[in-house]
């Protein structure tokens, strides 16, 4: 028995809950992924009782002996990794690193650009709903409904009309090579900043499978838990000149003290992220990405774009006469997690979408290769033919989607994911 089962049964039953899930399911979220046991070691560290408001060699408490080390460290690696001139490791995730570079760079009123929501971007690139879209004059530029692609003739003029402060680039539901030279390029023409948000990406970019940012643009902000496959964390660098005001901003702008256990996991997720086993993966995510979209276009799925460059895929379910909400709740009772989410150029709600988006970070972590990916799209076939299908019972359709699920879960058996001890049950 652990200690924390003595301690807490309660919790403690949730975990293992969820460890079984995470086992049993197949995880298309292309956000998530399976951290190493390594990971989780320095994540559930005892580093997590210190306090270091600060940063390292200038910190405001005592007591830093180990935790100067580590967070230098933590930004060493990331430095060899990504090449960039001035790194921050303390932002506590993605938005917080992202309402930074605002506090630091941009003035609340100010014009700021980034990639529409329901076209692909993040709340934090600008949304009505987040701080980024309501104290800021946030201008939003789209993908070509058409083609999926974004269109950087059409984001240029928006720019030169616009005259943004900032311009964001970065996406969490686009499947292409993102061009961040032209988006420099367009950031020079207006006198505008450019942040390159590369928190999906960061892994394809750190093994050189996706261009890098960092010599092209101002300020490239990630999350580090996503195709990094570190811990929930998030970074930000940026060229010197930046520093000063990115650092301020960090800390005291918006945080107090960094959360230590997670600099520390960020430092083993970076050296982890540096071998040729991880370059390696970075590109099978890639190729398992690409296998999975023909597989998925040749059952008549609607994989916008026409395919991937990167680590998901955006389908469009009206081709199978599904909703997205339909289609990944289908899925989830199929043991194949996904999320719905809008299209481009979608004329259903950001609740109730067309579409479904799915990634393979998660499952190349577990070893899935193209075999799977076959495997995979031929479930996701089925499942979208039943749900599809109204002369089916309910009854009949929960138990066709558990003999799917029963499937899929002999399938993970024989791929065990890192961190995860198979379980015995
Ligand atoms: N929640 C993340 C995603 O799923 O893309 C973005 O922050």
């Amino acid at each position: 028995m652990s200690r924390l089962d003595q301690a807490d049964p309660e919790v403690s039953a949730m975990i293992a809950a969820e460890q079984r899930r995470q086992h049993a399911k197949i995880r298309l979220i292309p956000s998530e992924n399976y951290v190493t046991q390594a990971v989780l070691d320095a994540t559930g560290s005892i580093l997590t009782n210190k306090y270091s408001e600060g940063y390292p060699g200038d910190r405001y408490y005592e007591g830093q002996q180990q935790i100067d080390k580590i967070e230098q460290l933590a930004i060493d690696r990331a430095r060899a990794l990504f090449g960039a001139e001035h790194i921050n490791v303390q932002p506590y995730s993605g938005s917080p690193a992202n309402q930074a570079v605002y506090v630091a760079l941009a003035q609340p009123g100010d014009t700021v650009m980034g990639l529409s929501l329901a076209h692909g971007g993040h709340l934090t690139h600008g949304a009505g709903v987040s701080i980024s879209g309501l104290h800021y004059n946030a201008v939003q530029y789209g993908v070509d409904v058409e083609t999926g692609y974004l269109d950087y003739d059409e984001i240029e003029k928006l720019a030169v009309q616009t005259q943004p402060k900032l311009i964001f680039c970065g996406t969490t539901a686009y499947p292409r090579i993102l061009d961040f030279e032209r988006f420099a390029a367009i950031g020079k023409k207006v006198g505008a900043l450019v942040v390159a948000d590369i928190a999906h990406i960061a892994g394809l970019v750190a093994t050189g499978v996706h261009p890098s940012p960092v010599d092209h643009v101002d300020v490239v902000t990630t999350t580090t838990h996503k195709s990094l496959r570190g811990p929930r964390g998030g970074m930000i660098m940026c060229r010197k000149q930046y520093a000063q005001a990115i650092d301020k901003a960090v800390f005291p702008g918006l945080q107090g003290g960094p959360h230590n256990h997670t600099t520390a996991a960020v430092a083993v997720a970076l050296k982890e992220a540096d071998t040729d086993e991880f370059r390696r993966y970075a590109q099978a995510i890639v190729d398992n990405a690409q296998i999975l979209g023909a597989a998925l276009m040749e059952r008549g799925f609607g994989v916008v774009s026409g395919g991937t460059d990167n680590h998901l895929l955006l389908i469009d379910m009206s081709t199978k006469s599904v909703t997205g909400n339909q289609m990944s709740k289908a899925l989830d009772a199929a043991g194949i997690v996904c999320n719905y989410n809008l299209v481009p150029g979608d004329t259903r709600s950001a609740r109730r979408p067309s579409g479904i988006r799915i990634g393979t970070p998660a499952i190349t972590s577990r070893g899935f290769g193209a075999n799977e990916m076959l495997k995979l799209a031929d479930w996701m076939n089925e499942v979208a033919e039943i749900r599809a299908d109204a002369s089916i019972e309910q009854d009949a359709r929960r138990q066709a989607y558990r003999r799917i699920a029963e499937q899929v879960r002999e399938l993970c058996d024989q791929f065990p994911a890192p961190g995860i001890d198979a379980p015995n049950n």
